[in-house]
Protein backbone atom coordinates (compact mmCIF):
# COMPACT_ATOMS: atom_id res chain seq x y z
CA UNK A 1 0.00 0.00 0.00
CA UNK A 2 1.58 3.40 -1.47
CA UNK A 3 0.71 6.05 1.11
CA UNK A 4 -0.22 9.66 0.63
CA UNK A 5 3.07 10.44 2.65
CA UNK A 6 4.80 8.88 0.32
CA UNK A 7 3.31 10.12 -2.75
CA UNK A 8 4.17 13.76 -1.63
CA UNK A 9 7.55 13.37 -0.66
CA UNK A 10 8.34 11.69 -3.75
CA UNK A 11 6.18 14.72 -5.37
CA UNK A 12 8.73 17.16 -3.46
CA UNK A 13 11.60 15.98 -3.91
CA UNK A 14 11.43 15.03 -7.79
CA UNK A 15 9.87 18.86 -8.50
CA UNK A 16 13.06 19.99 -6.38
CA UNK A 17 15.22 18.17 -8.19
CA UNK A 18 18.02 19.32 -11.12
CA UNK A 19 19.67 16.07 -11.63
CA UNK A 20 18.08 12.68 -11.16
CA UNK A 21 19.46 9.27 -11.33
CA UNK A 22 18.23 5.71 -11.38
CA UNK A 23 19.18 2.23 -11.08
CA UNK A 24 18.83 -1.41 -9.80
CA UNK A 25 20.96 -4.64 -9.46
CA UNK A 26 24.16 -4.82 -10.85
CA UNK A 27 23.28 -7.76 -14.38
CA UNK A 28 19.62 -6.33 -14.52
CA UNK A 29 16.84 -8.69 -15.20
CA UNK A 30 13.57 -7.83 -16.98
CA UNK A 31 11.75 -6.60 -13.78
CA UNK A 32 15.03 -3.94 -12.92
CA UNK A 33 15.48 -2.61 -16.89
CA UNK A 34 11.91 -2.73 -17.01
CA UNK A 35 10.94 -1.06 -13.57
CA UNK A 36 14.26 1.64 -14.44
CA UNK A 37 12.86 2.72 -18.03
CA UNK A 38 9.36 2.84 -16.98
CA UNK A 39 9.78 5.14 -13.67
CA UNK A 40 12.23 7.02 -15.90
CA UNK A 41 9.66 7.84 -18.86
CA UNK A 42 6.73 8.54 -16.15
CA UNK A 43 9.29 11.12 -14.50
CA UNK A 44 9.68 12.71 -17.83
CA UNK A 45 6.15 12.54 -18.88
CA UNK A 46 4.70 14.21 -15.46
CA UNK A 47 7.70 16.27 -14.34
CA UNK A 48 9.38 17.29 -17.60
CA UNK A 49 12.38 16.35 -16.37
CA UNK A 50 15.09 13.87 -18.00
CA UNK A 51 16.81 11.52 -16.02
CA UNK A 52 19.81 9.59 -15.86
CA UNK A 53 19.63 5.41 -16.44
CA UNK A 54 22.39 3.35 -15.31
CA UNK A 55 23.41 -0.10 -14.58
CA UNK A 56 26.52 -2.34 -13.95
CA UNK A 57 27.57 -5.84 -15.13
CA UNK A 58 25.58 -6.57 -18.19
CA UNK A 59 22.04 -6.37 -19.82
CA UNK A 60 20.92 -9.28 -21.80
CA UNK A 61 20.36 -9.32 -25.57
CA UNK A 62 16.77 -10.62 -24.80
CA UNK A 63 16.15 -6.90 -23.02
CA UNK A 64 17.03 -4.87 -26.26
CA UNK A 65 13.31 -4.80 -27.27
CA UNK A 66 12.07 -2.93 -23.77
CA UNK A 67 10.86 0.22 -24.76
CA UNK A 68 13.91 3.18 -23.99
CA UNK A 69 16.35 0.46 -23.93
CA UNK A 70 19.10 3.13 -25.30
CA UNK A 71 18.31 5.13 -22.40
CA UNK A 72 20.42 2.77 -20.32
CA UNK A 73 23.71 3.59 -19.66
CA UNK A 74 26.41 1.50 -18.35
CA UNK A 75 27.47 3.34 -15.21
CA UNK A 76 31.25 4.36 -16.14
CA UNK A 77 29.77 6.12 -19.34
CA UNK A 78 28.04 8.74 -16.91
CA UNK A 79 30.42 11.43 -15.68
CA UNK A 80 31.29 10.56 -11.57
CA UNK A 81 31.24 14.50 -10.94
CA UNK A 82 28.03 15.00 -11.73
CA UNK A 83 25.58 16.44 -8.74
CA UNK A 84 22.93 14.24 -7.65
CA UNK A 85 20.17 15.50 -5.89
CA UNK A 86 18.09 12.17 -6.25
CA UNK A 87 18.97 8.94 -6.72
CA UNK A 88 16.15 6.08 -7.21
CA UNK A 89 17.25 2.39 -6.69
CA UNK A 90 14.78 -0.22 -7.51
CA UNK A 91 14.80 -4.04 -7.28
CA UNK A 92 18.16 -4.31 -5.59
CA UNK A 93 17.46 -6.94 -2.85
CA UNK A 94 20.87 -6.64 -0.75
CA UNK A 95 23.04 -3.15 -0.99
CA UNK A 96 25.73 -5.23 -2.35
CA UNK A 97 23.78 -5.77 -5.49
CA UNK A 98 23.78 -2.59 -6.76
CA UNK A 99 27.51 -2.53 -7.62
CA UNK A 100 28.73 0.42 -10.00
CA UNK A 101 26.26 2.87 -9.01
CA UNK A 102 26.55 2.99 -5.79
CA UNK A 103 29.09 6.10 -6.34
CA UNK A 104 26.38 7.93 -7.18
CA UNK A 105 23.66 6.73 -4.37
CA UNK A 106 26.81 7.68 -1.74
CA UNK A 107 26.64 11.37 -3.59
CA UNK A 108 22.77 11.51 -3.39
CA UNK A 109 21.19 14.07 -1.70
CA UNK A 110 18.23 12.03 -1.15
CA UNK A 111 17.92 8.24 -2.12
CA UNK A 112 14.57 6.73 -2.98
CA UNK A 113 14.47 3.00 -3.07
CA UNK A 114 11.66 1.06 -4.63
CA UNK A 115 12.12 -2.84 -4.17
CA UNK A 116 10.02 -6.10 -3.45
CA UNK A 117 12.90 -7.82 -2.05
CA UNK A 118 13.13 -8.62 2.33
CA UNK A 119 15.59 -6.40 3.06
CA UNK A 120 16.47 -5.38 6.59
CA UNK A 121 19.46 -3.13 5.32
CA UNK A 122 17.45 -0.65 3.48
CA UNK A 123 19.65 2.23 1.60
CA UNK A 124 16.77 4.36 1.27
CA UNK A 125 15.62 7.89 2.48
CA UNK A 126 12.40 7.09 1.44
CA UNK A 127 11.65 3.14 1.02
CA UNK A 128 8.24 2.60 -1.24
CA UNK A 129 8.99 -1.36 -0.94
CA UNK A 130 5.87 -4.07 -0.93
CA UNK A 131 7.85 -7.68 -0.31
CA UNK A 132 4.17 -8.82 -1.41
CA UNK A 133 4.55 -7.65 -5.13
CA UNK A 134 5.20 -9.58 -7.47
CA UNK A 135 8.06 -8.08 -9.37
CA UNK A 136 9.21 -3.78 -8.66
CA UNK A 137 7.42 -3.57 -11.78
CA UNK A 138 4.32 -3.77 -10.26
CA UNK A 139 5.05 -1.01 -7.16
CA UNK A 140 6.02 1.17 -10.38
CA UNK A 141 2.43 0.65 -11.49
CA UNK A 142 0.64 0.90 -8.06
CA UNK A 143 3.07 4.23 -7.64
CA UNK A 144 1.64 5.64 -11.13
CA UNK A 145 -1.82 4.89 -10.65
CA UNK A 146 -1.82 6.01 -6.99
CA UNK A 147 -0.13 9.38 -8.01
CA UNK A 148 -2.09 9.85 -10.68
CA UNK A 149 0.04 10.20 -13.04
CA UNK A 150 -0.27 10.31 -17.08
CA UNK A 151 1.80 7.20 -18.99
CA UNK A 152 2.14 5.64 -22.05
CA UNK A 153 2.74 2.86 -24.26
CA UNK A 154 6.25 2.53 -23.54
CA UNK A 155 5.70 2.84 -19.47
CA UNK A 156 3.04 -0.21 -19.90
CA UNK A 157 5.28 -2.43 -22.36
CA UNK A 158 8.50 -1.58 -19.81
CA UNK A 159 5.68 -2.74 -16.84
CA UNK A 160 4.43 -6.04 -18.57
CA UNK A 161 7.73 -6.58 -19.13
CA UNK A 162 9.14 -6.25 -15.78
CA UNK A 163 6.09 -8.38 -14.35
CA UNK A 164 6.25 -11.25 -16.73
CA UNK A 165 10.02 -11.47 -15.85
CA UNK A 166 9.54 -11.96 -12.64
CA UNK A 167 6.63 -13.99 -12.67
CA UNK A 168 8.27 -16.43 -14.50
CA UNK A 169 5.38 -15.64 -17.56
CA UNK A 170 2.92 -15.72 -14.59
CA UNK A 171 3.71 -18.53 -12.95
CA UNK A 172 4.77 -17.59 -9.31
CA UNK A 173 1.76 -15.34 -9.29
CA UNK A 174 -0.39 -15.93 -5.84
CA UNK A 175 -2.47 -12.65 -5.90
CA UNK A 176 -5.42 -11.42 -8.20
CA UNK A 177 -3.87 -8.16 -7.82
CA UNK A 178 -0.90 -8.82 -10.13
CA UNK A 179 -3.25 -10.06 -13.28
CA UNK A 180 -5.89 -6.98 -12.93
CA UNK A 181 -2.76 -5.32 -13.54
CA UNK A 182 -2.02 -7.35 -16.47
CA UNK A 183 -5.43 -7.10 -17.63
CA UNK A 184 -5.28 -3.67 -17.34
CA UNK A 185 -2.04 -3.13 -19.89
CA UNK A 186 -3.57 -5.27 -22.11
CA UNK A 187 -6.91 -3.42 -22.72
CA UNK A 188 -4.10 -0.71 -23.02
CA UNK A 189 -3.00 -2.17 -26.06
CA UNK A 190 0.26 -4.31 -24.90
CA UNK A 191 1.12 -7.48 -26.79
CA UNK A 192 1.60 -10.11 -24.28
CA UNK A 193 3.20 -12.85 -27.30
CA UNK A 194 5.32 -10.29 -28.34
CA UNK A 195 6.58 -9.02 -25.12
CA UNK A 196 7.25 -12.72 -24.48
CA UNK A 197 8.34 -13.68 -27.98
CA UNK A 198 11.20 -10.65 -27.24
CA UNK A 199 12.35 -12.38 -23.82
CA UNK A 200 12.65 -15.19 -25.75
CA UNK A 201 15.25 -13.83 -28.10
CA UNK A 202 18.94 -14.97 -26.96
CA UNK A 203 21.83 -15.53 -28.79
CA UNK A 204 22.56 -19.43 -30.24
CA UNK A 205 25.21 -19.95 -28.12
CA UNK A 206 23.66 -19.03 -25.11
CA UNK A 207 21.00 -21.26 -25.63
CA UNK A 208 23.35 -24.11 -26.70
CA UNK A 209 25.23 -23.25 -23.41
CA UNK A 210 22.41 -24.06 -21.29
CA UNK A 211 21.09 -27.06 -22.86
CA UNK A 212 24.59 -28.61 -22.40
CA UNK A 213 24.60 -27.04 -18.94
CA UNK A 214 21.00 -28.75 -18.15
CA UNK A 215 22.25 -32.05 -20.33
CA UNK A 216 25.36 -32.61 -17.64
CA UNK A 217 23.33 -31.83 -14.70
CA UNK A 218 24.50 -34.10 -11.55
CA UNK A 219 21.60 -35.63 -9.07
CA UNK A 220 21.95 -35.93 -5.69
CA UNK A 221 19.63 -36.88 -2.44
CA UNK A 222 17.43 -39.52 -4.15
CA UNK A 223 16.99 -37.20 -7.68
CA UNK A 224 15.54 -34.41 -5.37
CA UNK A 225 18.52 -31.90 -5.94
CA UNK A 226 19.69 -31.41 -9.38
CA UNK A 227 23.07 -29.06 -9.74
CA UNK A 228 24.15 -27.94 -12.77
CA UNK A 229 27.38 -25.84 -13.66
CA UNK A 230 28.73 -23.35 -15.91
CA UNK A 231 32.16 -23.63 -16.29
CA UNK A 232 34.14 -20.29 -16.73
CA UNK A 233 35.00 -21.42 -20.58
CA UNK A 234 31.33 -21.64 -21.02
CA UNK A 235 30.06 -18.36 -19.03
CA UNK A 236 31.34 -16.13 -21.72
CA UNK A 237 28.66 -17.69 -23.86
CA UNK A 238 25.52 -16.97 -21.44
CA UNK A 239 23.02 -13.92 -21.46
CA UNK A 240 21.23 -13.44 -18.77
CA UNK A 241 21.22 -15.68 -15.71
CA UNK A 242 20.72 -19.29 -17.24
CA UNK A 243 16.98 -19.37 -16.82
CA UNK A 244 17.06 -21.80 -19.63
CA UNK A 245 18.95 -24.84 -17.24
CA UNK A 246 16.75 -23.82 -14.14
CA UNK A 247 13.41 -24.03 -16.58
CA UNK A 248 14.51 -27.55 -18.40
CA UNK A 249 15.55 -29.18 -15.10
CA UNK A 250 12.45 -27.40 -13.37
CA UNK A 251 10.32 -30.12 -15.84
CA UNK A 252 11.71 -33.03 -14.20
CA UNK A 253 9.31 -35.21 -12.04
CA UNK A 254 9.88 -35.87 -8.71
CA UNK A 255 12.90 -32.87 -8.61
CA UNK A 256 12.51 -30.38 -5.58
CA UNK A 257 15.13 -28.57 -6.49
CA UNK A 258 17.77 -26.94 -8.46
CA UNK A 259 21.15 -24.95 -8.01
CA UNK A 260 22.86 -23.54 -11.16
CA UNK A 261 26.65 -22.82 -10.36
CA UNK A 262 28.34 -20.57 -12.72
CA UNK A 263 32.08 -20.12 -12.57
CA UNK A 264 31.86 -15.97 -13.30
CA UNK A 265 35.64 -15.77 -12.74
CA UNK A 266 38.43 -17.77 -11.00
CA UNK A 267 37.06 -18.01 -7.33
CA UNK A 268 33.80 -16.26 -7.77
CA UNK A 269 30.69 -18.27 -7.95
CA UNK A 270 27.25 -16.78 -9.31
CA UNK A 271 24.65 -19.39 -7.97
CA UNK A 272 20.89 -19.27 -9.17
CA UNK A 273 18.65 -21.38 -6.73
CA UNK A 274 15.44 -22.47 -7.64
CA UNK A 275 12.28 -24.66 -5.34
CA UNK A 276 9.74 -26.51 -7.08
CA UNK A 277 7.21 -26.00 -4.15
CA UNK A 278 9.76 -26.03 -1.83
CA UNK A 279 11.63 -22.62 -0.38
CA UNK A 280 14.94 -22.13 -1.08
CA UNK A 281 15.52 -18.51 0.22
CA UNK A 282 17.16 -19.90 3.27
CA UNK A 283 19.70 -21.52 1.55
CA UNK A 284 20.96 -18.54 -0.78
CA UNK A 285 20.99 -16.46 2.63
CA UNK A 286 23.32 -19.15 4.17
CA UNK A 287 25.62 -18.36 1.32
CA UNK A 288 25.54 -14.86 1.90
CA UNK A 289 22.70 -13.85 -0.95
CA UNK A 290 19.01 -13.62 -1.18
CA UNK A 291 16.23 -13.25 -3.24
CA UNK A 292 12.32 -15.01 -3.10
CA UNK A 293 10.79 -17.82 -1.16
CA UNK A 294 10.95 -20.03 -4.41
CA UNK A 295 13.68 -18.14 -6.63
CA UNK A 296 16.79 -16.90 -4.99
CA UNK A 297 20.80 -16.50 -5.73
CA UNK A 298 23.92 -15.24 -4.14
CA UNK A 299 27.54 -14.95 -5.44
CA UNK A 300 30.12 -16.47 -3.46
CA UNK A 301 33.78 -15.72 -3.29
CA UNK A 302 35.52 -19.12 -3.56
CA UNK A 303 35.94 -21.88 -6.06
CA UNK A 304 33.53 -24.06 -8.10
CA UNK A 305 34.44 -27.73 -5.60
CA UNK A 306 33.86 -25.73 -2.73
CA UNK A 307 30.92 -24.32 -3.53
CA UNK A 308 29.13 -27.14 -4.76
CA UNK A 309 30.04 -29.05 -1.35
CA UNK A 310 28.64 -26.03 0.63
CA UNK A 311 25.40 -26.47 -1.44
CA UNK A 312 25.28 -29.98 -0.86
CA UNK A 313 25.71 -29.88 3.04
CA UNK A 314 23.37 -27.29 3.06
CA UNK A 315 20.59 -29.32 1.27
CA UNK A 316 21.61 -31.80 3.26
CA UNK A 317 19.57 -30.17 6.14
CA UNK A 318 16.71 -29.17 4.03
CA UNK A 319 16.02 -32.32 2.29
CA UNK A 320 14.70 -35.15 4.05
MN1 LIG B 1 12.41 -8.14 -9.21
Amino acid sequence: MITKEQIKIFNDKISKAQSIVLCAHKNPDGDAVGSVLALARLIELNYGKEVICMYDGNVPDNLDNVPLRRHLNYYTHVDENISVDVAIVMDYGIKRNIGGPQKFLDKAKFVIEIDHHKNDDKVGNLCIDDENAAATGEIIYELMRAAKWNSDAMVWGALMTAIVTDTGLFKYITRGDVLRIVADLVDRGINIQQIINDLANKPRKTVLTESLSAGNAEFFYKNKLAIAIIDNKQYKNLDGRGETVLNLLGQIHGLDYIALLKEQKTNQIGVSLRGRFKPVEQIAVALGGGGHEFAAGAVVKDTLENVKNRILELFKGVIK
